[in-house]
């Protein structure tokens, strides 16, 4: 990886003879652009990721943002819906509404849209593991609101593989997941010839601790085994591919950003070209881009503003066909109206502004520009080849290497990342942020008051029935999809398909791999010494209980507390991501713990709190809190009984100090 220089003095000439680097824009490998024109013709799709409690709310927060001229919606789901639990169920109860929209039915996605020309605006759907029965939902809704499916447009984001390493929202084991996800490929092909049937991402690589180059080289080693997986079912990839797009993170690294993007371009054509591609649709690479969240910081929050321009810029630079601005209070909470029209401007000043769009390809034809390009190129080849060793990348998926990968690559960036800049520190200059307050609990009464409607006026035969047959099919391996959308068109709900595919393929989980490497810093020295003392005063380890609640899937804090803890000498047992509350509870109910630690990035840091610390002895153990957590919610958790409260930009080494206090004071 370090072979791809970040810091570096371009003094002498890069070799320019490559071919490539004096292709043009719009021609192969299209490392300049997939298009001549590019944003002289078209600009990029200011493409805005949102969806916030129900329906209704994500439908209007829709609406104003065309009428303040973002041009493609993107639709951000709930954790349930993710996962294919209706809102009623149990274990869906904290997390309704919470990260995004409650879809239970094709009666909610009507009410997403509803007003909205699906024919002239492009929608992006972020799901995977709910997959099939969220896109029927898509498709019926439009149906019958009268739009013929061809007529649509959009992506539906369809990449599975990537969920098992990190975001965790997949539902059945890697092999099935991949079944249905190119069932959706080819039923999509026939019956959407103008969606885009996967966004393949390397996004989330980059937010779970992967550097640039590992982001691209994860993400295409993910294309090749979809493409393979396309060939094998006897699909034509010159035509299949021609509706792939990507997905890729915009981080702080500004050069390298933008040779990633170029050099994505070039692999993929080359990767297509490999497995005897030739149509030129198929061989452009097109890619949405996001801005990254991990970049923000949460203390001084207008600085964000400033981080997410420049990582624009780097998207816009490297040619991305469609752009998400993350707005400055998303390492607080999910934005404010004011937050997320701001962040739409950034793209409108961008676009309007500057001549960004007049030029194609800026940085082509700079030593500096293309030696990053010939670097990443020659990088992510390399590390292709070891993805593919052994058994393989779907191997490799399935045992949970690449999600160990990346978690190691987290406990190394944790060491290597720079401290925020934060130009307003001081508590009394601090302008006042207003981050956005999601009401669940109205979202979860009506998703529930909506639920039992449907289940009155349905005709639950004809649902039965069309579930049974699901069931048939899924033994049967033939593609699902179109049982799926008549199921749907019944009104049967998500969960209820959800269920009937689990039935065949069963809910994975996967097995949690934890690095045991102490990282070598001042700071948990220090600790560690400390922790000997303890342990030499009182002859025994510090147990803890280390837990993710409810359905989020981000256990990137999660993972590196535990491997720190665990490194430092403290005997943790850690209940991972999709753990049923019941376990955790029983867990506390039939074990001794010095300490109960929680962990969600997800809003439902209070709920949880109070369920955990209903289960356990307040004197004996202590409870402890991370993740995304507001200012303002501070005193609520310490009056539920919290001990310690830990934000994204906690150290390490101060979490168990306070742990071994906590002991101590006992
Ligand atoms: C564009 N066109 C041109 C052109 N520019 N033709 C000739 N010359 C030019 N210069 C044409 C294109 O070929 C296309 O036509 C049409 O114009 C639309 O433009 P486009 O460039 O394809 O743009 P768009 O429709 O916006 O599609 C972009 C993209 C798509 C292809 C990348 O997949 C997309 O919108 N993806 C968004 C994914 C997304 O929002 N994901 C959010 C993830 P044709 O269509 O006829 O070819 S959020 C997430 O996962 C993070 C958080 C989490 O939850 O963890
Ligand atoms: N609305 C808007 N943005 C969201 N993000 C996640 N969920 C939502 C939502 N419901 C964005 C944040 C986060 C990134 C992964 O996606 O920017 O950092």
């Amino acid at each position: 990886m370090s072979s791809v220089r970040a810091k570096g003095i371009y003094k002498s000439l890069p070799n320019l003879a490559k071919s490539w680097q004096s292709s043009e824009a719009g021609q192969a490998p299209f490392v300049r652009g997939p298009y001549r024109t590019m944003y002289q013709q078209k600009p990029w799709t200011m493409r805005q990721y949102a969806g916030f409690s129900s329906a209704d709310a994500t439908n209007e927060f829709f609406k104003k943002q065309l009428e303040n001229g973002q041009t493609g919606l993107s639709v951000a789901f709930d954790l349930p819906t993710h996962l294919g639990l209706d809102s009623t169920d149990e274990r869906a109860q904290y997390d309704v509404g919470k990260t995004g929209v409650a879809i239970d039915s094709v009666e909610d996605m009507k009410r997403l849209f509803d007003g909205i020309d699906l024919s002239s605006v492009s929608v992006s759907m972020t799901m995977n593991g709910a997959i099939m029965p969220i896109l029927a939902c898509y498709i019926v809704a439009a149906e019958e609101a009268g739009y013929a499916s061809s007529s649509l447009r959009g992506t539906i984001q369809n990449d599975i593989l990537k969920e098992f390493a990190v975001r965790n929202t997949f539902i059945h084991a890697p092999k099935p997941s991949l079944e249905m996800s190119i069932d959706v490929v080819e039923f999509s092909q026939k019956k959407l010839p103008n969606f885009n049937t996967m966004s393949i991402s390397g996004y989330h690589f980059q937010e779970g601790g992967a550097t640039p180059e590992l982001e691209l080289a994860l993400t295409l080693a993910h294309a090749k085994v979809y493409l393979l997986a396309c060939q094998k079912r006897g699909l034509d990839l010159n035509t299949i591919a021609r509706r792939l797009s990507f997905f890729f993170a915009s981080g702080m690294a500004f050069f390298k950003e933008i040779a990633k993007l170029r050099a994505a371009r070039k692999l993929w054509h080359d990767l297509l070209v490999e497995l005897g591609v030739t149509d030129e649709q198929a061989l452009r690479m097109k890619m949405h881009c996001q801005t990254s969240g991990v970049s923000l910081n949460a203390e001084s929050p207008y600085d964000n503003l400033t981080r997410t321009t420049v990582e624009a810029m780097a998207a816009v630079m490297g040619g991305t066909q469609s752009l998400h601005t993350n707005s400055f209070d998303e390492a607080i909470a999910l934005p404010s109206d004011f937050a997320a029209s701001l962040a739409l401007g950034t793209q409108q000043i961008l676009q309007q502004e500057t001549g960004l769009i007049d030029v194609v390809d800026p940085w082509g034809g700079s030593y500096m520009m293309e030696t990053l390009t010939s670097e990443m190129i020659d990088y992510v080849n390399s590390t292709l080849i070891s993805l593919e060793s052994g058994e393989g990348v779907l191997a490799k998926v399935e045992q949970g290497d690449i999600a160990f990968f990346i978690h190691q690559q987290a406990m190394q960036q944790a060491q290597l990342s720079k401290p925020f800049v934060t130009s307003i520190s001081d508590q009394q200059d601090k302008p006042q942020v207003s981050p956005r307050v999601i009401h669940s609990e109205k979202a979860l009464e009506s998703q529930r008051l909506s639920i039992n409607k449907l289940k009155l006026v349905r005709n639950n035969r004809l649902v039965n029935q069309s579930l049974e047959k699901l069931k048939e099919k899924a033994l049967s391996g033939q593609n699902l999809m179109p049982y799926v959308v008549a199921a749907i068109k019944h009104r049967a709900t998500v969960g209820e398909v959800t269920e009937a595919l689990c039935q065949i393929h069963p809910r994975f989980f996967p097995q949690q791999k934890i690095s045991n490497e102490l990282l070598d810093s001042e700071d948990l020295k220090t600790v560690r010494s400390r922790y000997q003392q303890f342990m030499n005063k009182n002859g025994r380890a510090l147990k803890v209980l280390f837990t993710k609640v409810g359905l989020d899937g981000h256990d990137r804090g999660a993972k590196q507390v535990v491997a720190t803890l665990k490194a430092v000498g403290l005997d943790v047992t850690y209940l991972p991501v999709l753990t049923p509350f019941s376990e955790v509870q029983s867990m506390i109910q039939n074990h001794h713990f010095d300490v109960v630690g929680i962990s969600s990035l997800a809003g439902a840091h209070l709920d949880f709190s109070k369920a955990v610390f209903s289960c356990i002895d307040p004197v004996k153990t202590a409870l402890i809190v991370g993740g995304v957590i507001p200012d303002h919610d501070f005193e609520s958790l310490e009056k539920i009984g919290i001990e310690g409260i830990f934000t994204r930009h906690s150290e390490i080494g101060l979490v168990v100090n306070r742990i071994i206090e906590l002991v101590e004071a006992k």
